[in-house]
């Protein structure tokens, strides 16, 4: 789905940006909004990265990370100034505006301001005047490559640009190894890496900049925190408050950890369940044909890629693991089906 018509002639003149990636963004969101705002920034745009919440230390390398506005009761005053003037709203992975929350409320109260919405996310609202939307990207920042190539701008992608957009692909194809690898995003991969891109250095950037304490945080679920259900092909963890409190938990720190379970032979599907007391969150990995994306949405809210999805409950850990433990028990026969 492409509708951009209208939009250069927007850019044609300088233009206040504000771009929004969602809640919690990882790499591929964050890295969009950077790759983004870096190069609507060389057309002489003014730009802005609004991020709803805080995200993890290990994307603070990115190009453009030291002038993100993060929201907060702090910065409520400068969001609500820079979002009423601009002149153009960027959402970036994700295309419904409940993802930003609080902030839809700041887009709810400026209709009139034109959005562009670039997302490979399924679920999508009609909420943008321009989307470049495509569910067979394997990543935001895949689409933010091809719309920065229908611009004809090939040659204003520089390297910290690349390597935001970069960031984005390795890590929504997990190194290239989920089956969203297609040979396109190769070749964009292929592209940016003869643009000068020094691939194994945003490699070590996002990989290999663990903390002591995530690192023993891993450990510990590993080991202590795992239930692996081979019957139904299942294996998920649970951490509690204890958990994530002795190990000073920090944002990010538990990304990942899911797939530990993935990659046990026999599992097709893995779930994590993390208690922050007042919510527990959680994501689900799957292999083959069950959806995560449907299981997430019917049972937890939630949603997602049809391999790769996440949810929320507010209600107490237990009872939301009894709750998740039944559920696969009534998903039997999709979860052991041959595929
Ligand atoms: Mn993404």
């Amino acid at each position: 789905m492409q509708n951009l018509a209208g939009l250069s002639e927007l850019l044609s003149t300088p233009q206040k940006v504000v771009i929004f990636p969602h809640q919690r963004p990882d790499a591929d969101a964050l890295g969009s909004c950077l790759a983004l705002s870096l190069y609507l920034q060389k057309k002489n745009h003014q730009t802005t990265v609004i991020s709803p919440t805080e995200y993890p230390n290990f994307l603070n390398w990115m190009t453009g990370n030291d002038d993100v506005v993060v929201y907060s009761d702090k910065t409520h005053q400068k969001v609500e100034t820079l979002i009423s003037e601009s002149t153009l709203m960027c959402c970036l992975d994700f295309s419904n505006p409940h993802r930003i929350a609080p902030l839809d409320s700041f887009i709810e109260k400026n209709l009139d301001t034109p959005i562009l919405m670039i997302d490979h996310h399924r679920g999508k609202s009609d909420f943008a005047h321009f989307e470049l939307w495509d569910i067979t990207a394997a990543a935001t920042a895949e689409l933010v490559y091809d719309f920065i190539l229908l611009m004809n701008d090939r040659h204003l992608i520089d390297i910290p640009t690349a390597q935001c957009l970069y960031a984005g692909i390795m890590t929504d194809t997990a190194s290239f190894k989920h089956p969203n690898t297609t040979g396109k995003i190769h070749r964009i991969a292929a592209d940016l890496i003869d643009m000068g891109l020094d691939s194994s250095h945003v490699q070590r950037m996002i990989y290999d900049s663990n903390t002591e304490s995530r690192v023993r945080l891993l450990g510990h679920a590993l080991s202590n925190c795992m239930t692996v259900r081979m019957d139904l092909k299942t294996a998920y963890f649970v951490l509690k408050q204890k958990d994530t409190r002795k190990y000073n938990t920090q944002s990010g720190d538990t990304e990942g950890i899911v797939n530990y379970a993935l990659s046990i032979k026999g599992i097709d599907f893995a779930a994590i369940f993390i208690d922050y007391g007042n919510e527990v969150r959680m994501s689900f990995r799957s292999v083959g044909i069950f959806s995560v994306a449907d299981f997430a949405r019917t049972n937890f809210g939630g949603g997602g890629h049809h391999n790769a999805a996440g949810g929320r409950s507010t209600e107490p850990i237990t009872k939301v693991i009894e709750n998740f433990e039944e559920l696969i028990e009534q998903n039997r026969a999709k979860l052991t089906a041959a595929h």
